[in-house]
């Protein structure tokens, strides 16, 4: 992935570069590797109208690691859930036994759909197959597969893919093309299969082998079996060099012509990933995507229960959609089929608040302003990175549509609160949720005022539309 500076951006929206490259690198995806900017494509724009309008999207990780939870052999694994393989060094021999114990038996995929609906999310995205090389459907290329390898025999993507059909809920299948402990060519499994890289730098696996016997004809399968294919989410996209990606971009572009194809396949993408849980500080007009934990792991872990709040769950939505971005906010479900209650009902409260000020969410663009954001530290301090350090406002936030603007409050804000300036003249200002006026005047310097009643009517985050002439800010 890459991300690049909006042109003409402010010193706010400059941020943006800085901190998705860092993000990207923090999250082990080599700068190497980073995919060149999309150039503009119509046909990538008409790809992508849905995608903009979406917003709010399900990842789901669910795999094999979810049975041992964070834990092998009674000694707590480090880091991700998912991870758990990697992180304990678990030899193939033994994890791929967990295959025999998969048995989710409480697995609904309607009621996955449910959730994703109930919580306002408009796409899902899930683990087809994870870096441990098992793949959650039917495969051919691969008999470690859900159908072939465990006592459960169903196929969990198709369960999923008829179940988004029949809710009209769009469906992507996140892919680990590059990362595959299971295979002696795949990336990443030194613990099995000795490193990656000799000393000279020179790959010392049949990398290609792997990717040519597995990965590429598993997204084959992927795009030939489950009906429309919203996106394909790649991922760590180690040893993929623009010709390799280019062999997985062509087989999506060939098969399913509308499919997305994330920011993270080593080559040129339909959009821009950020790195784990980023945000950056600042808006941009390009389509991107910032991929989030709920709590601290994507797969299932016994020992995290610190789910985000429902409140902490809509201001990084707001957050994200006031600088252009889609939020893909991740749940982890357990080895039985069930997706964690507490995580649940998270999810639904912030669905719940949706259901009533969506309109400032779904298809809204980003903020005309961005002095709300926050502003560089006026001490010339740096952040951990090394650069300027940027202090983040979080009060409140702004979405546009045309000929309106949606100012969502997270705290009380003063009386009265004035708009930053802009040109055209304003005609109303109410509350969304139930559309009473709200008293505005405008002020001689260009800046309109309004005061909020006091409490705030919904202290989770209160959304105040502003209607102006014209479809367009002007300041
Ligand atoms: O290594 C993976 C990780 O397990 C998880 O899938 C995340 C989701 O964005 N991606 C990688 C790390 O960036």
């Amino acid at each position: 992935m890459s991300c690049r500076r909006s042109p003409g951006g402010r010193p706010a929206a400059r941020r943006f570069t800085a901190v998705c490259l860092a993000a990207v690198a923090a999250s082990g995806i080599a700068r190497a590797h980073q995919a060149q900017p999309p150039q503009p494509d119509p046909a990538r724009e008409h790809r992508l109208a849905w995608f903009r309008a979406a917003k709010y999207g399900l990842f789901i990780h669910w795999g094999l690691y979810a049975i041992p939870a964070g834990e092998w052999h009674g000694r707590r694994c480090p880091g991700l859930g998912e991870w758990l393989m990697n992180r304990c060094q678990v030899p193939v021999r033994e994890y791929e036994q967990l295959a025999a114990r998969f048995n989710p038996v409480k697995f609904d995929a309607d009621a996955w759909v449910q959730l994703a609906q109930d919580a306002g999310m408009k796409y899902i995205v899930i683990t087809a197959k994870h870096h441990d090389g098992f793949a959650m459907f039917k495969s051919n290329a691969s008999s470690y597969n859900v159908v072939d390898a465990t006592p459960f025999k169903r196929d969990v993507l198709k369960e999923l893919a008829d179940a988004c059909a029949r809710r009209g809920m769009r469906l992507g299948f996140y892919y680990s093309q590059s990362q595959d402990w299971h295979e002696p060519g795949g990336a990443g499994n030194t613990w099995d299969f000795g490193p990656d890289l000799g000393p000279d730098g020179r790959e010392r696996k049949d990398y290609d082998g792997y990717l040519r016997s597995k990965a590429e004809p598993q997204v084959r399968e992927l795009l030939t079996r489950y009906g429309p294919v919203a996106l394909i989410w790649f991922d760590t996209p180690r040893s993929m060099t623009p010709e390799r990606g280019q062999r997985f971009a062509t087989i999506v572009r060939t098969l399913q012509p509308s499919t997305l194809i994330d920011g993270r396949l080593g080559t040129e993408g339909d959009y821009r990933s950020t790195g784990d849980n980023v945000v950056p500080d600042a808006a941009s007009g390009l389509a991107w995507e910032t991929p989030a934990t709920i709590n601290h792991t994507w797969g299932y872990r016994t020992d995290d229960t610190d789910w985000k709040a429902p409140g902490t769950i809509l201001f990084k939505l707001i957050d994200i959609v006031s600088k252009g971005g889609n939020y893909l906010l991740n749940v982890g479900p357990m080895a039985d089929g069930l997706i964690p209650q507490a995580s649940q009902a998270n999810l639904r409260t912030a669905g719940r608040w949706l259901r009533v000020n969506g309109e400032a969410v779904y298809a809204a663009g980003p903020s005309p302003f961005g002095e709300e954001f926050g502003e560089y530290s006026a001490r010339g301090a740096l952040d951990v990175r090394g650069q300027k350090l940027f202090l983040p406002q979080t009060e409140w936030r702004v979405t546009a549509k045309p000929g309106r603007l949606y100012f969502t409050f997270f705290n009380e804000p003063r009386a009265p609160f004035a708009i930053p300036a802009m040109r055209n003249r304003v005609t109303r200002v109410y509350r969304l949720a139930d559309g009473v006026d709200v008293p505005f005047s405008a002020g001689g310097d260009g800046r309109t005022t309004f005061t909020l009643d006091r409490p705030m009517p919904d202290p989770m985050a209160t959304v105040v539309v502003v209607a102006y002439e014209g479809s367009a800010v002007r300041r």
